[in-house]
């Protein structure tokens, strides 16, 4: 024994320095280029993972944090699983908080922009993610916008990009046009204030031609979560029903209606107009007071959309409509809640049947008429208080009476189709997506108006149309619209004098396809090289947050197929699994700046370390789930980290491990674990590979926090271990490691030798399972152990599935003191399962002859005895 062994330990034990650790790692990477992606061909396999990329708004708090902590971890466990990886990072760049801070500070949308992606690549930096920065992707910067244009005159060429008169969104207090997805519920997106209409001249992307793809496609998707397959497939709302027209006698008019209950169209005792129906004003007149029908069109230009479909007002038109099934002339109406966008922009209204139609019509003393009859008491239709809109037999229907509802729906509607006076169709929710925004911080769209040539697009050779840095900014109106050096242009096509347009692109278009722009961020002559595209995309995992489940999700699908149809990529959905993240809240509330609570990284990286704060943001919980920070539970987690360092460092120092690496031959068999060997190694082994087991099964199924449990039990164990190597090598200096624990769980050893091989492995195995959460520190270690080669591309441990089983015992199970079994039961099996395995036993079944069992006695690992 030298002398360093035989000195406590805490006198030359090297402290857990993070602060040294993380800077010399964190320099090592950059210098070596260690997480460059590269196209290995002795990696049979590749792996994209990406965190949706940030807006840079200013400084990211640790809640941000969690989003691409769970992307590094996983990134990096797949480089140790020897796969080809990708793992960019980037910034979506152009958006509105540029803009106001310009108004409101003065300073540059572009010049704040930058400051804030400085700032947030730095705490990236310090957080250790192992990002190829080389593929950083910018959006706001001409070498990536001019292909959003590029890719808009594809859409362009191809007639999925148009320009249309319609009533946008429009949010007063944003003084912004909105995308149907942005104004959800009726709500701004970004302020949460009441959305109204305005008529405008704007551009849309035909993402409704891709309706029925974007809805099939997502049959699989089977690693998204349900809930977010559940919203797009709700946003796209396809429904299947019967479109047919109606005559209006007074006029010849002809009226369209859509319904999907077309078995209730013998109750339709009315018929409805949207009051932006082409028909509407035309009527309007026929009502003997149109004051009446004017007061409903006008609420309905002014009410938000949630304020339209829960209204109901309306006004009479003074005609009627000629029911084609039966000839009933029921009179049309004019109704706030009949939206223009939907369908035809008429219904045939069933009072009887339809919530809405039933309210409408008690407040205007409308008729009602029961068509469908539930089983039990019948309807009565001058009483009901509710539609019934769940199934039943046909009454008051002509010849369907007495048809099951579902049955007489499929009759009446091929009855249509064979007069020739409707047609079964499919209906969508999804709107054209609106792209154009009143906004100076975008993509300019590369259009021109010319008064003798018309709209004519930018050609390719134009590109880019550089969105001028040197303007004014104002309180009001379009800085774009108001630099003349801007709008003054040439026109492409004739050489004459022309007009830019100075609508930019709404944001969503930059992050459609970024993700496919890091697979060649380079490129200077194409968006991305199809073979790079092919090569790495689609993404393998992909995280973000749930708030995006419509928009950006939807928008990056319909970009890939429209890339898919234009030839550039070989798959049709952009992200293969996605998983969402919870939100990590601070005194109960979601952390934000805004809301005072943010935790800055810093300040918790200066204090405990980046390791720290990447275990402890992971040990949280489960990932999905919200978990409440807490400044304990770091302090917890920063105490684990150094547990791992002493038991190291002391390790080393008490020569339990050589310096030297281990050798192939001493790992686990060598060791003599599978014969007779002693138990105390074989529970080491076991340990070890079961931790293996364990740790690589829960990254793999996004289960962080349990894998860093099973990271403490090892550390736990293997620390007792090495404090009875410790004992048995130097029996009169009590040492520092054995205050804790002593022997516990160490069975008796005859020599410490016997015992080093086996928890070297341990350590090593510990170390490289530890490195995807606390990367600087395992580096640091696997040095200190000997190695040469870095972490980041070392091989992940394998588990020996043999050393990782449990072991078997033999339980007798007596009845009155009478061996009637025996049970073969993993070690450590609980006294409840060993009472209800002993009681399922046939054998005891049979001796127990029925009897309720008076006593049970266990002895573990033993012996059952049941006592009748
Ligand atoms: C008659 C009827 C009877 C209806 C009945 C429903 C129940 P989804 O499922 O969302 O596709 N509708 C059609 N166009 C409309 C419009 N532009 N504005 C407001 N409502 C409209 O809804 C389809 C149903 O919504 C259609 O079927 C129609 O009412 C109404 F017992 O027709 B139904
Ligand atoms: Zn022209």
């Amino acid at each position: 024994m030298d002398e360093t062994a035989a000195k406590p330990m805490n006198t030359d034990r090297i402290p857990y320095d993070h602060t040294r650790i993380e800077e010399r790692w964190q320099r090592r990477w950059a210098e070596s280029g260690a997480f460059t992606a590269r196209r290995d061909p002795k990696r049979p396999r590749k792996f994209y993972c990406l965190e949706m990329f940030p807006y840079p708004s200013g400084d990211l708090h640790v809640g941000h944090m969690r989003n691409y902590t769970l992307g590094d971890v996983t990134a990096r466990f797949h480089r140790m699983r020897g796969f080809n990886v990708l793992y960019p990072q980037g910034f979506d760049a152009f958006g509105q908080p540029a803009e106001q801070a310009a108004v409101q500070r003065g300073i540059h949308p572009a010049e704040w922009t930058f400051q804030c992606i400085d700032r947030m690549r730095g705490q990236f930096k310090r957080m250790g993610f192992s990002y190829d920065w080389q593929r950083e992707v910018v959006t706001c910067v001409p070498e990536y916008y001019r292909w959003n244009q590029w890719l808009f005159l594809r859409f362009l060429e191809r007639g999925l990009a148009f320009r249309a008169m319609s009533p946008v969104n429009w949010c007063p207090n944003c003084k912004f046009v909105l995308s149907d997805e942005e104004a959800q519920g009726g709500r701004c997106w970004r302020c949460d204030g009441p959305v109204t209409r305005v008529d405008r001249e704007q551009w849309f992307l035909r993402i409704t031609d891709y309706a029925d793809r974007l809805l099939d496609d997502l049959q699989q998707l089977t690693a998204w979560p349900e809930q977010v397959r559940a919203m797009q497939a709700n946003w796209i709302g396809r429904s299947e029903g019967v479109r047919f027209e109606l005559e209006i006698p007074e006029t010849g008019d002809r009226v369209a209606v859509f319904t999907t209950r077309i078995d209730t169209v013998f109750g339709m005792t009315f018929v409805l107009l949207s009051p932006d129906h082409p028909l509407t004003a035309k009527l309007r007149p026929r009502n003997p007071d149109p004051a009446a029908v004017d007061a409903v069109i006008e609420h309905a230009r002014t009410a938000t959309p949630v304020e339209r479909i829960t209204s109901r007002r309306g006004a009479a038109l003074g005609v009627h409509a000629i029911n084609p099934l039966n000839g009933e002339r029921v009179p049309v109406w004019v109704a706030d809640y009949v939206v223009m966008e939907y369908g035809t922009g008429a219904i045939m209204a069933v009072p009887a049947h339809d919530e809405r139609d039933l309210q409408f019509a008690r407040q205007y003393g409308l008729p009602v008429r029961v068509v469908v009859q539930p089983n039990g008491a019948p309807l009565d239709a001058a009483t009901m208080e509710s539609a019934y809109t769940g199934d039943g037999t046909q009454v008051n229907s002509g010849a369907y009476d007495g048809l099951p509802n579902r049955a007489a729906m499929a009759r009446i509607a091929a009855d249509l189709e064979a007069r020739g006076l409707g047609q079964r169709t499919v209906q969508y929710r999804l709107r054209d997506w609106l792209i154009s925004r009143q906004r100076y911080w975008g993509t300019p769209i590369p259009i021109v108006y010319c008064d003798k040539c018309g709209t004519v697009p930018v050609p390719d050779h134009q590109l880019p149309v550089v969105l001028p840095l040197d303007i004014p900014f104002t309180r009001e109106g379009q800085p774009l619209a108001m630099a003349e050096s801007f709008v003054q242009t040439t026109c492409p096509k004739c050489g004459g004098p022309a007009r830019r347009e100075t609508d930019t692109m709404a944001q969503w278009i930059e992050s459609c396809w970024y993700f496919l722009r890091y697979t060649d961020a380079r490129n200077v002559t194409a968006p991305f090289a199809s073979d790079e595209a092919n090569f790495w995309a689609p993404v393998d995992q992909y995280i973000g947050g749930i708030e995006h489940a419509v928009l950006h999700l939807l928008y990056s699908r319909f970009f890939t197929k429209v890339l898919h149809d234009l030839g550039m990529v070989t798959f049709t959905e952009p992200f293969t699994r996605l998983f969402a993240q919870g939100m990590i809240t601070k005194d109960g509330a979601v952390m934000s700046k805004s809301k005072g609570n943010a935790v800055a990284p810093e300040e918790v990286i200066e204090k405990f370390g980046a390791d720290t704060v990447r275990t402890h943001i992971l040990f949280m919980g489960p990932p999905e789930q919200s978990a409440e920070w807490s400044d304990e539970g770091v302090a917890g987690t920063h105490r684990f980290l150094g547990r791992v360092w002493r038991l190291v460092q002391d390790s080393r120092a008490h020569k339990v491990v050589s310096q030297a690496p281990l050798r192939e031959t001493e790992r686990g068999a060598e060791a003599g674990v599978r014969s007779g060997d002693p138990a105390a190694i074989r529970d080491i082994c076991r340990l070890t590979h079961h931790s293996i087991q364990r740790v690589t099964a829960d990254i793999e199924a996004f289960k962080f926090n349990t894998a860093i449990s099973a990271l403490h039990e090892l550390t736990h164990g293997l620390t007792t271990a090495a404090e009875r190597i410790v004992q048995l090598t130097s029996p009169p200096n009590p040492s520092p490691i054995t205050e804790r624990g002593g022997e516990a769980g160490v069975r008796s050893v005859s020599s410490a030798d016997e015992l080093r091989a086996a928890v070297r492995e341990g350590v090593e195995a510990l170390v490289l399972l530890l490195s995807p959460f606390a990367p600087h520190l395992c580096e640091e270690l696997w040095e200190a152990l000997g190695h040469t080669d870095g972490l980041t591309w070392h091989p992940w441990p394998v588990a020996d599935a043999a050393l990782a089983a449990a072991e078997q015992v033999t339980i007798v199970v007596q009845v009155n003191g009478k061996v009637r079994d025996r049970l073969t039961v993993p070690a450590g099996t609980p006294d409840d399962e060993l009472r209800r395995l002993a009681l399922t036993s046939a054998n005891v079944q049979k001796h127990l002859g029925g009897q309720e069992p008076r006593e049970i006695i266990v002895v573990p690992g033993r012996l059952v005895n049941i006592v009748v």
